[in-house]
């Protein structure tokens, strides 16, 4: 299903005389407002095609009904979020579980809707019904080889497809690491790793990136092969100019200083983009934004000031990548959520004054630093992010509008109840 232009623009019609109040309003706390437009239209969140169906725990799953049983389907639902939102332009696949049978029909498809082929995802965390070698005991750290082998013929493959898609990246994420002390030789662990993630660089097309994302525990509990940002950046600098830590917002340990770690990463050169979620206490997944907002502020502030200053394109730079999915909501309503969070964040660190909190910084006036931050943070920046949505010809409300055209209704109808999408 797909949504219709006149339907977009008879909601943004009805709420069109509110929403100019409210901005003139704001207005009055923005410097320099078409500037701060235009990169909130320019900005892009890539949509992870393993969060569409509704996500589960190991205790069980409840699905929603109308969940895409097929990629097309899921294609088909991504262009929905982009045409209500126009910041979803991409799409983030994981391989096997949503291989592209057909590449040049996908990516056109695609393209109908408006979107291309962020990082592709390869998975080597779970067995495959057709694989050879298990990777109970790991695969890029494997002590066999053979398992290395499978492993890292895996990741080319990812990398073929991802070459018929469009995409231009590769995320790898190692579930790799120990349960318990002594199961592992920590050294030769990391350099078969190392070695493995070597001969994937190598065959990296010319205009790939590489991300080595990193995550504090689980499935392993007492170490993790790629564990950290130190572990990540280690391997990164190895590898090369192309390969880059990907940041995942859940995969840090409790109270961990994530927009330190984004600023020194920037610094390095060595920020490759992010999967956003939120958390309470691991790697919960749960809805951009819905936790700790001033977290978010705190990354993006560090993002707009380190990217400004290695004059970085804040839109195309790095990978901006959702990674959430959880039980309770619509898939689908949980993603609108999620973009409008990141630009709702990304939104208030444009506004913060930068001047002024150089200024506090080298007077040591910590007070006003804290002043600065917050003026921006409490700053209510719905409506710029709602005229961003209606100059680029999304909706001003999506997820009213959403719920109004009765969209999950009308997927179930289409879809049928019981229909299960692959993924988490
Ligand atoms: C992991 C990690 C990866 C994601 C898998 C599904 O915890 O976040 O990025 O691909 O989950
Ligand atoms: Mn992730
Ligand atoms: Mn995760």
């Amino acid at each position: 299903m797909h949504i219709e232009n006149h339907t977009i623009d008879a909601h943004n019609q009805s709420l069109l005389a509110g929403h100019r109040r409210k901005m003139e309003y704001v207005m009055e706390s923005v410097k320099n407002p078409e500037a701060l437009l235009r990169k909130l239209v320019e900005f892009e969140v890539a949509i992870p095609s393993w969060a569409l169906g509704t996500g589960g725990t190991r205790f069980g799953r409840f699905s929603g009904g109308g969940e895409p049983r097929c990629l097309e389907e899921k294609i088909e639902d991504v262009g929905l979020l982009h045409a209500l939102n126009r910041s979803s332009g991409a799409v983030s696949l994981h391989i096997p579980w949503d291989i592209p049978e057909n590449a040049a029909a996908v990516r056109a498809l695609a393209a109908r809707y408006g979107l291309r082929f962020d990082a592709m995802n390869s998975n080597t965390f779970q067995d495959q019904p057709e694989q050879a070698h298990s990777y109970k005991f790991g695969s890029l750290q494997h002590v066999r080889a053979a398992v290395r082998r499978q492993a890292i013929d895996h990741n080319l493959e990812v990398i073929r497809y991802g070459v018929e898609l469009g995409s231009t990246s590769l995320t790898v994420w190692l579930a790799d690491g120990s349960c318990f002390p002594g199961q592992l030789n920590f050294r030769e662990a990391f350099q078969r790793t190392l070695q493995g993630l070597q001969e994937i660089y190598a065959v990296l097309p010319p205009d790939w990136k590489l991300f080595v994302e990193y995550k504090a525990y689980e499935p392993n509990f007492y170490s993790m092969t790629v564990g950290d940002w130190g572990q990540s950046l280690l391997y990164t600098s190895k590898l090369g100019p192309k390969a880059f830590t990907l940041v995942d917002l859940g995969h840090h340990l409790p109270n961990a200083n994530i927009e330190q770690i984004v600023a020194l990463l920037l610094m390095e050169g060595k920020l490759g983009g992010f999967h956003f979620n939120d958390s309470k206490y691991g790697d919960d997944d749960l809805t951009v934004g819905s936790i700790k907002p001033y977290q978010l502020f705190l990354i993006f502030n560090e993002l707009v000031e380190g990217m400004d200053a290695r004059g970085m394109d804040h839109a195309r730079d790095l990978g901006w990548m959702i990674d959430a999915s959880h039980n309770v909501k619509d898939p689908l309503e949980d993603l609108l959520q999620s973009v409008e969070a990141i630009l709702l964040s990304y939104a208030q660190a444009l506004l913060v004054d930068r001047q002024l909190l150089k200024a506090a910084q080298e007077a040591n006036d910590v007070a006003i630093a804290q002043e600065v931050l917050q003026a921006a943070f409490r700053t209510d920046v719905r409506p710029l992010v709602a005229e961003a949505r209606l100059r680029a010809g999304g909706a001003l409300d999506p997820l009213a509008l959403y719920r109004s055209e009765q969209i999950r209704k009308r997927l179930i109808k289409e879809r049928g109840a019981r229909g299960v999408a692959t993924g988490l």
